[in-house]
């Protein structure tokens, strides 16, 4: 045997010994590594070899068992909505509900209902970046006495397309081109936006993916929406129409279009870190749900029809009422277990709650089931535990692929007389307290003959995507002009732009001459409109600007520090921004060891290089006069600067920083300011310097 073959890691003789090794996955009482048949493994490092140098025997069957468990680790990504990121919690209710619905979660005052819920982005793969132009996934999963009920919505309250048919096809157009395999994540190519703009319907739709709803700040401070007309049911069967809202404590808050490509370089897992740190610190996302409720009259009066997905009810028209709060105060413990095997099914429904004849929600109905089959393998995934009702399940179903109950007796079919025969004859039906249909009809009498048809009020594409542009600041109306532009500029079809800037013409003539300018195309006549606009009453709640709130509660504020950095002042200024609620993150040149005014070491949460200011909400530079000049070289301490005021946040800083705020291009505004003034200051962003750092469409 040569030196190498006698080498044996048990020893440790160069590297970590055996009993170094740190396990993780589930335990043994005792603590012993075993296979998945309960032996024991003796040695978790070396293959079984004939001979040190020999080749791997067959008969290892604890180096076949590993292998081929992590052969068979991943399972298919969801088809839509594959990166996602979760929590657990609780919905806590205001006050009781029994007089519009007899859901057994929206009956006593103060009651919690677990949930789980999880956020996604709709058009990447599971491994994509957090921070495209996308809209969210926002499902929530109630673990009801009655049973589970899914509220599976998104971050917008309104669709693409108004029929189920179509929903193959936005996604073949959005999702990566089928020869390129790009572009993963974005909508910003050629097939999305030919699909589009020869899809009218969806007019209304891309107002909104266009504007900054689409690039929120954190998932903490993103509305949610069930946006199809659902129905709420009382203990006398009378129906009420209702339209779900979620309602974040935080206020809106996006970021700028910059800073959103900016922060895909900065941290993939913006959005995911953002939620489970916040979480693991016990600042606990928070949202108020609302109810938009109104009745059959009420639906019959409006220019548009309920059923229609691609069509809000203005809250200024009905307003939304705050029912109840749901917190998300603990992190999974598993990721794959709980965020990617949780299954969410708007078929999910408790008795109390029920559905519109909305053709989108329909064709939902039947399609998470369907594509959660073939994601999860079997027909029993109900019983993975994230998925599994906290209340008791009892039927006659059995069997199929990885059946993990074991049902006692014989009594697998209804009706039985087992039970008079002293065996168990299983569980019986329940006519008074099981889920009942409401029989209502909703859809204007127009049920009858089988038709391929959709109904006239639908035709109207663009009177709801006018009301979205004149409900925006002046502001939101440039980024949604810029994004058009920018959007329509990655489209090599040559046909594309115009045509979509002739549908723009129905929405905004203003809208469609920017955004053609911006292109350098002539301006297209108009298209031809099935259903004249009707000029809608604007909507403020349609607004992110309008919906803000100035505060720094659970938000992050990068602290520049550097060598002689004073001390006082970085205990001060780390207190009143914890005081704030917020947190500090303080970033150096070096990680560790810092010397500050005062001979005391310090370290920094962040190295410079790697903690780009993108990724907070406001900063200071906390930086000595010699920091200052040593820092004037310094690309990176500069791209910081210019990036902090070009996404318009607040910059705090000492007297003696102004020559790096000169080099960085920065021009003083409110924005800008002293110790004294930065606590008040940060709350906001700085939206009237934007015409000073890029030019909008
Ligand atoms: Fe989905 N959608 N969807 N969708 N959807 C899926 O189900 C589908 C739609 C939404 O975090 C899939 O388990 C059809 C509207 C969310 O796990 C799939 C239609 C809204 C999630 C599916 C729609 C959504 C999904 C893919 C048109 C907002 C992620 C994997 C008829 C109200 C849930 C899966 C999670 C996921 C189908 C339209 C929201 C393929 C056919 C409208 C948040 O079944």
């Amino acid at each position: 045997m040569d030196d190498k073959a006698k080498f044996d890691t048990k020893t440790g003789a160069g590297g970590e010994t055996h009993q170094q090794i740190h396990h993780s996955g589930p335990h043994t009482p005792d603590g012993h590594l075993t296979t998945n048949q309960g032996i024991r493994v003796s040695d978790n490092q070396n293959s079984l070899k004939a001979g040190a140098r020999g080749p791997t025997l067959l008969e290892d069957f604890v180096l076949r068992e590993k292998i081929f468990h992590f052969d068979h680790e991943r399972i298919p990504e969801r088809i839509v909505h594959a990166r996602g990121s979760a929590a657990h919690g609780y919905f806590e209710l205001y006050e009781s509900l029994s007089d519009i619905t007899r859901a057994d979660l929206f009956q006593r005052k103060g009651e919690r209902t677990p949930v789980f819920v999880r956020f996604s982005t709709v058009a990447g793969g599971a491994g994509s970046v957090d921070t495209p132009r996308d809209v969210r996934g926002f499902a929530v999963k109630f673990y009801t006495k009655e049973g589970n009920w899914d509220l599976v919505g998104n971050n917008i309250p309104i669709f693409f397309i108004q029929d189920a048919m179509k929903f193959p096809d936005l996604v073949h157009a959005v999702k990566m081109e089928a020869n390129s395999g790009y572009p993963q994540a974005g909508s910003a190519h050629d097939t999305f936006w030919d699909w589009a703009s020869l899809m009218s319907e969806t007019t209304h739709m891309l107002m909104w993916a266009m504007s900054d709803r689409t690039i929120p700040r954190s998932l903490r401070t993103m509305e949610g929406f069930g946006i199809h007309t659902f129905r709420l049911i009382n203990a006398e069967g009378k129906s009420t129409f209702v339209k779900f809202h979620w309602k974040p404590k935080l206020g809106l808050q996006s970021t700028v279009w910059d800073e959103a490509v900016k922060l895909q370089a900065a941290d993939n897992d913006y959005h995911r870190r953002d939620l489970y740190e916040a979480i693991d610190t016990g600042v606990f996302p928070e949202w108020e749900l609302g109810l938009q409720l109104f009745d059959q009259d009420l639906a019959d009066g409006l220019p548009y029809d309920v059923l229609d997905p691609t069509k809000i009810i203005p809250e200024e028209l009905v307003p939304v009422k705050l029912v109840g709060r749901m917190v998300l105060d603990r992190n999974p413990d598993n990721f794959f277990a709980e965020t990617e095997q949780v299954a969410y099914c708007p078929a999910n429904i408790v008795d109390g709650i029920d559905f519109t004849n909305d053709p989108l929600l329909q064709g939902r109905l039947f399609s998470y089931l369907d594509t959660q089959k073939s994601r999860l393998g079997t027909a029993n995934f109900h019983q993975i535990p994230i998925n599994a009702p906290k209340c008791p399940v009892m039927n006659f179903q059995r069997d199929g692929l990885m059946q993990m109950n074991v049902p006692k007796g014989r009594a697998n079919y209804e009706p039985n007389s087992l039970a008079a025969h002293g065996e168990e004859g299983g569980p019986r039906e329940c006519p008074m307290t099981g889920f009942r249909t409401a029989p209502g009809r909703d859809d204007r009498d127009e049920q009858g003959d089988k038709l391929r048809v959709r109904p006239e009020l639908f035709a109207d594409h663009y009177s709801q995507a006018r009301l979205f542009w004149v409900s925006q600041t002046e502001v939101e109306q440039a980024h949604i002009a810029s994004s058009f532009v920018f959007e329509l500029s990655k489209v090599g079809l040559a046909q594309v732009p115009g045509r979509m800037v002739a549908n723009l013409r129905n929405v905004d003539e203003g809208l469609a001459k920017r955004v053609a300018e911006g292109l350098g195309i002539e301006l297209p006549a108009k298209a031809e409109a099935a259903r004249a606009v009707v000029e809608l009453e604007p909507s403020p709640a349609l607004s992110i600007h309008r919906n803000m709130k100035d505060t720094l509660e659970g938000r992050t504020v990068g602290i520049l520090i550097c060598k002689e950095t004073d001390a006082g002042l970085l205990d001060r200024l780390k207190a009143d921004i914890v005081a704030a609620g917020a947190k500090p993150v303080v970033v150096g040149v070096r990680l560790h060891n810092i010397p500050l005014s005062d001979g005391s070491l310090t370290d920094a949460d962040g190295q410079l290089l790697g903690t780009p200011s993108q990724i907070f909400d406001a900063v200071f530079l906390l930086l000595s006069e010699a920091g200052v000049k040593r820092h004037m070289n310094e690309g990176a301490t500069i791209e910081w600067i210019m990036n902090a005021y070009g996404h318009l946040k607040a910059i705090g800083h000492t007297p003696e920083t102004h020559p790096l705020l000169e080099k960085a291009g920065v021009v003083h505004d409110e924005g800008v300011v002293l110790i004294d003034d930065f606590i008040d200051a940060a709350k906001k962003r700085y939206w009237a310097r934007e015409p000073k750092v890029r030019t909008l469409a």
